[in-house]
């Protein structure tokens, strides 16, 4: 049996109730083959736990840290001040406001410290492992030939939808 590969992504969410948006992140990440660790850990929470990762996540092998949370998202903020490694973040619709509270806390960090953003929700979760994997390509060439190989499945599928619907007002 191969040894299982060390994981290369650390994906941290603020609380377990974010999980069925992080498992989009999970799951496009596998589809690329690439190990993650996923994290219970709260910028308000549990700081220390939280800070203490990040500090120790590059030496910990990671090479990319996505982060996740809701609300008063401070979290990806927190993960990105105690770490050099690159920190995509993902706002979590949460309860009220529509995410646009955690979008805004993620997204607007102060100079020096960034947190690469994506969309509220499911697409930037899948967007997140994306990002993440194209990171990692920029030295990995395997990885590389996958990303091209999504892309073209990606536009593959958008004419055939095309065609089915031309196929459908034709009808
Ligand atoms: C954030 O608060 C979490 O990331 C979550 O999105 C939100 C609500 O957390 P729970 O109260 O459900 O644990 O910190």
């Amino acid at each position: 049996m191969a040894a299982k590969k060390k994981p290369t992504v650390a994906i941290v969410m603020g609380s377990k109730t974010d999980w069925p948006v992080l498992e989009f992140t999970v799951k496009t990440l596998k589809e690329f083959d690439v190990e993650s660790t996923v994290k219970v850990m709260s910028a308000h929470r549990t700081p220390h736990e939280a800070s203490e990762f990040a500090e120790n996540a590059s030496k910990n092998g990671y090479k990319v840290i996505i982060g996740a949370a809701g609300g008063a998202a401070h979290l990806c903020g927190v993960l990105a001040g105690h770490t050099t490694l690159p920190v995509v973040g993902i706002p979590v619709k949460g309860w009220a406001l529509d995410g646009m509270d955690s979008l805004l806390s993620t997204v607007q960090m102060p100079k020096g410290v960034p947190v690469a953003t994506v969309a509220i929700g499911k697409a930037g979760a899948i967007n997140a492992a994306i990002l993440a994997v194209q990171i990692m390509a920029l030295s990995d060439v395997t990885l590389k030939r996958k990303l091209v190989a999504y892309k073209k499945k990606m536009a593959k599928d958008v004419l055939k939808a095309d065609a089915e619907l031309q196929k459908e007002l034709e009808a």
